[in-house]
């Protein structure tokens, strides 16, 4: 069921529902897994938590575009350019299809543009890093397009109407683009020894970063016992990190390169690999704004804005026209 079709309120027709009834039907639509819609009553934290979450990931999908814009002028063959061209362009619609869920939450885009252009809104750590060869391009599609498939798949279930439908999408989208990367590695690897050596040395710095995408340790998680109440998350930040890494380990072996983790093992008993301790101090210092790129990122993204500010002015002028002929 994908729309909300739980009863109304049960009151009569002309009495005005209290916010108790309003709640009690928020709570039925959730328990029923049905979707909130933008029309729907909702309590604030609900709202202020999806808000805070898309927003968040609406930043990430924009900001995610720098690493690998950084190799469009200098892919190594015309085919490479178009794919890498698509994939970058691919993610920016990602980014407004975002924004545009969370205005129907009654989110202000200017308002959070600017928020994360002052930092007061996050984006994904993973964008903090550096793309320092062509192999990076390759292990970002399959890397942090396949953390990102595992994480957002859940993501399509999500019991905001808006989001989730704006997922499914989004998640075909990116399952090609962890195709393109993994193609892109499976090419190198077939290549000289070097080129072995630069996806080694790419899944080497990629790998840790790679699993901080799904957040801190679920102990260390402020939000996940809320957000899976409300059916925002689907599962937790700690279960979803399992099954990126499950999923990942034979794929790594098919390419023919070792994962910078000693102690990656498989389980027999738990039925998983087990793996080393994440750098939590790492992680915080990213999020925190000191990760190796987070002032050049957000600087330049700052400098997009204001050289793109006649153009949002040329656009408000011309739908003013527009409504004042309309009128008229
Ligand atoms: N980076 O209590 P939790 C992509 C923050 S898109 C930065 O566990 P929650 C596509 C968190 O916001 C990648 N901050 O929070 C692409 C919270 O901060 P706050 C983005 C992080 O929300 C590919 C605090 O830590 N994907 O890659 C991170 O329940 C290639 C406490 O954390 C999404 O946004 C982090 N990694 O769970 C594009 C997916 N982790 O606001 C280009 C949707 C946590 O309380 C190229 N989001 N924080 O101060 C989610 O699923 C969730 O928001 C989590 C975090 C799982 C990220």
């Amino acid at each position: 069921m994908t729309t909300s079709q739980a009863a109304s309120p049960t009151t009569s027709p002309t009495a005005t529902p209290s916010e108790q009834d309003l709640e009690r039907h928020f709570d039925e639509i959730i328990a029923r897994d049905q979707r909130i819609e933008p029309r729907d009553w909702m309590p604030d934290g609900y709202r202020k938590t999806l808000v805070r979450q898309i927003a968040q990931h609406a930043h990430s999908e924009i900001i995610g575009m720098q690493p690998e814009a950084n190799w469009i002028t200098r892919a190594p063959s015309l085919r490479r350019k178009a794919i890498l061209l698509a994939k970058v362009q691919d993610e920016a619609g990602h980014g407004l299809y975002l924004y545009s869920a969370a205005e129907t939450l009654g989110a202000d885009r200017t308002e959070m543009t600017e928020k994360l252009i002052d930092s007061r809104q996050k984006y994904s750590s993973i964008f903090n890093y550096p793309t320092l060869n062509f192999a990076d391009v390759g292990v970002i599609g399959w890397l942090v397009d396949g953390a990102a498939i595992c994480n957002q798949v859940p993501l399509c279930r999500s019991s905001y109407g808006p989001y989730a439908r704006g997922m499914v999408r989004i998640c075909k989208e990116e399952s090609f683009h962890q195709r393109q990367g993994y193609e892109l590695l499976m090419t190198m690897m077939r290549g000289t020894e070097e080129q072995r050596q630069m996806v080694q040395d790419a899944t080497d710095r990629w790998w840790w970063p790679s699993l901080m995408m799904f957040g801190p340790p679920d102990h260390d998680s402020p939000n996940t016992a809320q957000s899976m109440e409300w059916k925002i998350k689907r599962h937790t930040n700690d279960e979803l990190r399992q099954r990126f890494v499950d999923m990942t380990v034979p794929q790594a072996e098919a390419l023919g390169v070792t994962l910078p983790d000693p102690e990656l093992a498989w389980n027999d008993e738990r039925g998983h690999y087990d793996f080393g301790e994440i750098d939590w101090s790492e992680f915080k210092q990213v999020i925190s704004g000191n990760g190796p790129c987070n002032a050049q990122r957000l600087a330049h993204r700052r400098r997009a804005h204001e050289d793109g500010a006649w153009v949002r002015e040329a656009a408000a002028a011309h739908a003013a026209k527009h409504s004042h002929a309309a009128v008229s």
